[in-house]
């Protein structure tokens, strides 16, 4: 199959693009609406695009709730000509459990969907080319087009000139102070930049008490903030720091004062990077709840906590996808600063393909091996 994901402005002007390209035989596996270049607390409103995912069948492992037909699916013997029609169906019989072990798993069906699309496109490609099944060609393939799905910001910069205010927002308990302090020591101790914290909690001293004890452990200072006038004096007090961490308050994201509140430090804020953090055990409708309430905070990037406390990522993996907001952090423990990783595709796609699953595809295909 070959895949595509087109954006514009109306359904139409896609399926437009789709047909000129794809051609009128071309499947739609996936709409969604996306907003595009939101510029700070909406003040500058982003574009509103929808997003269509387009493909030519190969073989046709669909979920047909999810799948819709702009015209008449291509015929089998059409559809990829270089392929045998027995290889497109072992690839077919393989790839058909792993749609339902996906989802059994808690992966969200448009994204299950997609997957199955992608390993079903890369096994085409390997078997029309007569390429040796190899797991790690294969995991290597599927990690490529897995970053085309799901984005990873790679951590912090620190190779920026600029300075950067790195904020961090999300519900109460999740790791927020901890997660604050283990960035600092990395920024600070492993990569020699001049850091500055600020804490925005007008309602909970011990939360201040709690980020300046790790502040005074690795030697940097600290500031709290009572008001957003008091963190923009911050800010600007830290005029000679490269980075710059505010932590905030955790309150329930129901709190309609409390959000308000977070608001109007970060319009006086104006960070350059706003990190939603949440646990990774959260439950996805919870997730989805969380993210409207932060994205008005123009989030851009995701950190996951915890995740040494479950062996799920459906959240994560779900979460980045629905957002498309990179993954930036994750938590992996308590211990500062040695507990944080960059994020990045091998987690993601060792949850989302475990080896036994492709080393099971694989053998299906090759059962002589
Ligand atoms: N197991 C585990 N515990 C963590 C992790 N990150 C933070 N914690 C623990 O979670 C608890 C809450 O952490 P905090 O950093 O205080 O959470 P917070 O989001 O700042 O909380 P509030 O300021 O009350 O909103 C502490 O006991 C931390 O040690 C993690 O990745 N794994
Ligand atoms: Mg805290």
């Amino acid at each position: 199959m070959r895949i595509k994901t087109y954006e514009a402005k109306t359904m139409q002007d896609a399926l437009q693009q789709i047909k000129e390209e794809l051609g009128p035989s071309a499947l739609i596996l996936n709409t969604r609406y996306i907003t595009k270049g939101t510029k700070w607390f909406g003040l500058v409103p982003g574009q509103r695009l929808i997003e269509v995912v387009a493909g030519l069948a190969s073989s046709k492992i669909v979920d047909s709730s999810v799948e819709n037909q702009i015209t008449d699916p291509i015929s089998e013997e059409d559809s990829n000509r270089n392929v045998e029609a027995v290889s497109l169906q072992n690839i077919r019989n393989a790839l058909d459990g792993m749609f339902q072990r996906q989802v059994e798993i808690g992966v969200n069906k448009e994204l299950a969907q997609r997957l199955v699309y992608i390993l079903d496109d890369i096994f085409s490609q390997f078997l029309s080319q007569q390429k040796e099944l190899r797991e790690e060609n294969i995991r290597s393939e599927f990690k490529q087009r897995l970053s085309q799905v799901i984005q990873f910001s790679d951590g912090l910069d620190f190779s920026q000139k600029e300075q950067q205010v790195i904020a961090l927002v999300g519900p109460t308990g999740v790791g927020k102070t901890t997660t604050v302090a283990k960035l600092a020591a990395i920024s600070s101790i492993m990569n020699h930049k001049s850091v500055g914290l600020i804490s925005i909690d007008a309602y909970r001293i011990a939360a201040y008490d709690q980020l300046k004890t790790y502040a005074e452990i690795i030697g940097l200072p600290v500031e709290l903030a009572l008001s957003p006038q008091g963190a923009r004096t911050a800010i600007d007090g830290y005029s000679n720091k490269d980075i710059i961490i505010v932590d905030s308050v955790g309150r329930s994201p129901n709190h309609e004062i409390h959000m308000a509140e977070l608001h109007g430090y970060m319009q006086a804020i104006q960070p350059t990077e706003v990190h939603l953090t949440t646990t990774a055990s959260v439950k996805f409708d919870d997730y989805i709840r969380i993210v409207d309430r932060y994205r008005t905070l123009d989030v851009n990037r995701l950190i996951f906590t915890k995740l040494d406390e479950t062996t799920s990522l459906d959240t994560l993996v779900n979460g980045a996808y629905y957002t498309r907001f990179p993954l930036s952090y994750l938590g992996v423990g308590q211990t500062v600063p040695d507990d944080l990783e960059v994020a990045d595709i091998n987690k993601v796609a060792g949850f989302l393909l475990p080896d036994r699953e492709l080393k099971m595809v694989i053998k299906e295909l090759n059962p002589n091996d």
